[in-house]
């Protein structure tokens, strides 16, 4: 049976899921419902829509494709940036950053029962999360990557180390993480790793994703 959003959550707080895909259609050169197909093809159960590009009509369009997608497949769907766009779709929430609109208004329009989660890229920020009401706290970017060109400095494993004693919600890490690093930041303390290049460069998506939740000690 398709996952409500209400579902989700309560998933989401009973075991947060080892592996969180974005999606890019520039790299993958796949549209969004075609990625959240093939990454939970491997296994992958959160995948958030993230989109620089598209005007918001075709990000909406592209948005409300694969949401029902998601749903059919039992996969938590969030949106990057545009609450605006997750309340239109009905996805299960959001993902928003420091310069994007606040988590409290975040969930002040969505409600109570969507998933609202931030990034943080500093120990300040993260212990900051905890007073906001989100769901999960991301920290990142943990290795150099160029998939996101402005991106602000690299934290490394230990900045994860140090986040994990002041986060007291999931934490999730992003930022060039690879098939091969992914359980080093497990192992720093990480709940999840959020990975775009690691698991849509590959060769089979597929088949990548599945290597990720292996690895990971996902089923
Ligand atoms: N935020 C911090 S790093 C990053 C984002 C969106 C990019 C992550 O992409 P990749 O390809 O997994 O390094
Ligand atoms: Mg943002």
């Amino acid at each position: 049976m398709p996952l409500m959003s209400n579902d989700c959550l309560l998933e989401m707080e009973r075991h947060f899921p080892r592996v969180y895909a974005i999606t890019d259609r520039e790299l993958s050169g796949l549209s969004h419902a075609e990625q959240v197909r093939r990454l939970a093809a491997g296994g992958i159960r959160l995948v958030q829509l993230r989109d620089k590009t598209a005007p918001p009509r075709q990000f909406y369009e592209e948005a409300q494709h694969a949401v029902r997608v998601a749903h059919q497949l039992g996969v938590t769907l969030l949106i990057n940036d545009r609450v605006d766009i997750a309340l239109a779709v009905a996805a299960d929430g959001v993902h928003v950053g420091q310069d994007d609109l606040p988590p409290d208004k975040a969930r002040a329009i969505l409600g109570p029962e969507k998933i609202v989660g931030l990034s943080t890229h500093n120990v300040q920020q993260a212990r900051e999360a905890n007073h906001y009401p989100v769901d999960y706290v991301a920290i990142g970017p943990v290795f150099p990557t160029s998939t996101k060109p402005d991106h602000e400095p690299v934290v490394g494993l230990e900045l994860v180390r140090q986040v994990r004693q002041v986060v007291t919600k999931p934490l999730v890490a992003i930022g060039g993480i690879t098939l091969e690093s992914a359980p080093d930041v497990i192992r720093a303390g990480a709940d999840a790793v959020a990975v775009i290049s690691g698991l849509l460069r590959a060769p089979d998506i597929t088949v990548r994703a599945r290597e990720f939740c292996l690895a990971l000690g996902e089923e």
